[in-house]
């Protein structure tokens, strides 16, 4: 074979039955849980053949790359039905309860896994040592959440997979670019095609079955860290949207693209507040002191966005819409008071424990997001004697945070019957699944062969890193099935990989074609540089979609104006060059970007009132109006066309919701 050059790959085509895009959470829970799948197919004389490719390098790749300090989601002692009233309440009532559900009785799996693999776990005075499958009581933070010491913690779920998996079945440093379609049945996939980003190399995969796990969407927003600042966000910047664009363009139905997270975090660090809201019990003031979220009044700003401000805990997205009140009546800077949170955990401390305590506020930065403990050590910031600002971040989208965007996925086949499991309460539910949630392989999206799991799946959310892992692992299962049901069957790509190479590298021919005609080599009238193209992008969505030019505010007639501009910006995303393979990886990230920024907006548009106050307000229609919009909005995109198809499906509650009191 012959050596590739810039932009004349070497190609190499492999044919495999699961290919696994991403090594991320997801990713890890399927390689770990094909395991014993393998094996039992291999038993019966099938050597089922998978592929795991991530653009990075497992070790650090994705969301957990940092670490964490805390698992967000570990069951314990709940009830799954519990925590699918908690998804759909803090997501405003529309998530798909047969997928929480589903999630909350298998996540704790995952966990006890992780501390079998070495991941600490805290746990409570008594039961150090003991783990918590013997019984070992966890550090709850809040009632889903438990305390880990957890800077290595991707690194151990890594190893894991890696170790099922083996090397030889995992490449790393390939950038996926796009899903193929089957030449004979166009809502089926038969491929996938990427390059390393490293090596002059283009990788062609066939497959019967794949599991798109490339994480949710960042930078699509102008972020608030510009300048010297450029780089920081809170979720991965290496999370370009290429599993909503990739199965967007397969064709896949996407849900809820509207849908966005817009975290209160720690300021400039991006550090996450859960920690001190929850284990320190720290509160959230305005400049003059005050506890603005528990102030007179506070709750009467809820009123529009009735009945979500009855819950026992505010959902996210009113959260901050209160604090956004405040910073725009003036009262800002909003702080998190740590000064009085760990003064009042000190009271009856010992000053070794004190000691033991400021560690630990440190350590929740040190395990997850280093920045914010440089911002604190440049800013001379000691959190027992020094306050920190909150704001509100960029938007992000997301489907296993505490966001619910992503594609829509064949749901459980045991779920939504009247059994005692799910509700004792049994004769008030439905009787079934509502049709259009259940199509065989749980987690199959409308794509045949396509799976997803973690940030892909929409309408659930609050899965964080334990349930994104559980969420891989069931559909290694149901991936393995589709394989098994369709062993005879061969795929065949509908695009020539001439076609493929030609598509892939004309941001590099554009720059070799043009390079010499201008001295400056990032001043060219033929060709757009990847970071420009980025910036475009994200004016656009950050003035016209509700970014934090407006304070996320939008309306129909700023929807347009965007709508325009980022037409031409996808025609002019066609002059991206790429002067080496780093700009060529920079080049189709924004063009992912760019699809999923599209969706984002399409969805905001079609849905006709504010669902999420607090993340984005739809101007001319600043409430929330349940006899319309209670429902999924979906969307199917047209490759061919380039069009986008919006239209509504029917909600249905599965787990019982109390109904709210006047
Ligand atoms: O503090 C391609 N998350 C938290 N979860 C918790 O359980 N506890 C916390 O404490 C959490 N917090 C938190 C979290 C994330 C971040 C960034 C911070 C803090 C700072 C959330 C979880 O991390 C998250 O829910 C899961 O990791 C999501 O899993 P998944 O599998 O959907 O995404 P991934 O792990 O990012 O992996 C994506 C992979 O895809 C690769 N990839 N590969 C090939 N081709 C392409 N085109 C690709 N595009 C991407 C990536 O390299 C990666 O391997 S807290 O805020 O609440
Ligand atoms: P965060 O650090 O904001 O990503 O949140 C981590 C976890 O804590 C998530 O499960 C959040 O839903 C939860 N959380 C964060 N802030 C609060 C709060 N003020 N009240 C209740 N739960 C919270």
């Amino acid at each position: 074979m012959s050596e590739g050059t810039f932009g004349n790959p070497q190609v190499i085509e492999e044919e495999v039955d699961i290919l696994l895009i991403g090594g991320g959470m997801g990713a890890c829970g399927a390689a770990y849980e094909l395991g014993p799948w393998l094996e039992a197919a291999k038993a019966e004389g099938h050597d089922i053949k998978v592929k795991l490719v991530d653009k990075a390098a497992m070790d650090r790749s994705g969301a957990v790359a940092q670490g964490l300090s805390a698992i967000n989601t570990y069951l314990g002692d709940n009830d799954p039905a519990d925590y699918a009233r908690m998804v759909s309440n803090d997501l405003m009532g529309i998530t798909r309860d047969d997928l929480a559900y589903d999630l909350g009785r298998h996540v704790d799996d995952s966990v006890h896994h992780f501390e079998d693999w070495g991941l600490p776990i805290w746990k409570q005075p008594g039961d150090e040592g003991k783990s918590l499958l013997e019984g070992g009581k966890p550090v709850r933070s809040g009632k889903w959440q438990i305390m880990i010491n957890g800077e290595s913690y991707k690194w151990i779920v890594a190893e894991a997979a890696k170790k099922v998996l083996g090397t030889a079945r995992i490449q790393e440093r390939v950038f996926i670019v796009k899903l193929v379609n089957d030449k004979n049945d166009k809502n089926r996939v038969a491929g996938a095609v990427g390059f390393n980003v490293r090596e002059h190399k283009l990788h062609v995969y066939k497959f019967k079955a794949c599991l798109l796990v490339a994480g949710g969407c960042v930078n699509i927003f102008r972020p608030r860290s510009v300048g010297e600042g450029t780089g920081r966000a809170w979720y991965p910047v290496w999370n370009s949207g290429s599993t909503y664009a990739m199965a967007a363009e397969a064709g896949a139905e996407l849900t809820m693209m509207e849908n966005r997270f817009v975290p209160a975090r720690f300021k400039d660090g991006y550090g996450p507040v859960g920690a001190w809201f929850l284990l320190f019990k720290s509160k959230a003031v305005n400049a003059y002191g005050e506890e603005y979220l528990s102030k007179p009044g506070a709750q009467d700003l809820l009123k529009p966005y009735y009945p979500y401000n009855k819950a026992a805990v505010t959902p996210s997205c009113l959260r901050n819409h209160v604090m956004l009140n405040e910073m725009m009546e003036g009262r800002g800077p909003i702080y998190m008071d740590t000064v009085t949170a760990l003064g009042k955990l000190a009271e009856n401390m010992t000053p070794k424990e004190i000691k033991h305590l400021e560690a630990e506020a440190w350590e929740d930065f040190l395990d997850m997001c280093i920045g914010q403990a440089g911002v604190w050590a440049g800013e001379n910031i000691e959190p027992e004697k020094k306050n920190s600002e909150l704001m509100p971040t960029e938007p992000y989208l997301l489907g296993s945070h505490s966001g619910c965007c992503g594609i829509w996925v064949s749901g459980p086949t045991d779920l939504g019957a009247p059994t005692e499991e799910l509700h004792a309460d049994k004769d008030k539910i439905p009787g079934h699944l509502p049709s259009g949630w259940n199509w065989g392989y749980r987690s199959m999206t409308t794509v045949k062969g396509l799976f997803t799991a973690a940030d892909g799946v929409g309408a659930s959310g609050h899965k964080f890193s334990s349930g994104s892992h559980a969420e891989g692992r069931i559909c290694a299962k149901s991936m393995v099935k589709f394989v098994m049901d369709n062993k005879d069957w061969k795929p065949e790509l509908d695009t020539s990989v001439d076609e493929l190479i030609t598509e892939i590298y004309r941001p590099v021919r554009t720059f070799l074609e043009h390079k010499d005609y201008s001295t400056a080599i990032d001043v060219n009238p033929n060709y757009i540089t990847p970071k420009m193209l980025q910036f475009r992008l994200q004016k656009i969505m950050d003035e016209y979609v509700a970014g934090v030019a407006t304070w996320y505010r939008t309306n129909a007639k700023m929807m347009e104006v965007a709508e325009n501009k980022l037409e031409m910006l996808k025609e002019d995303a066609l002059k991206m060059r790429a002067k080496d393979l780093h700009e060529l990886l920079r080049a189709w990230e924004n063009y992912h970007r760019i699809l999923a920024a599209e969706a984002h907006m399409k969805h905001i548009q079609f849905r006709e009132e504010s669902r999420y106050p607090g993340f984005y307000y739809r101007m001319d229609h600043n409430y929330i109006d349940e006899a319309n919009w209670k429902c999924f909005v979906n969307s199917i995109y047209d490759k061919t066309s380039k069009k986008w198809t919006v239209f509504k499906r029917a909600h249905v509650d599965i787990v019982p919701k109390p109904t709210p009191k006047d």
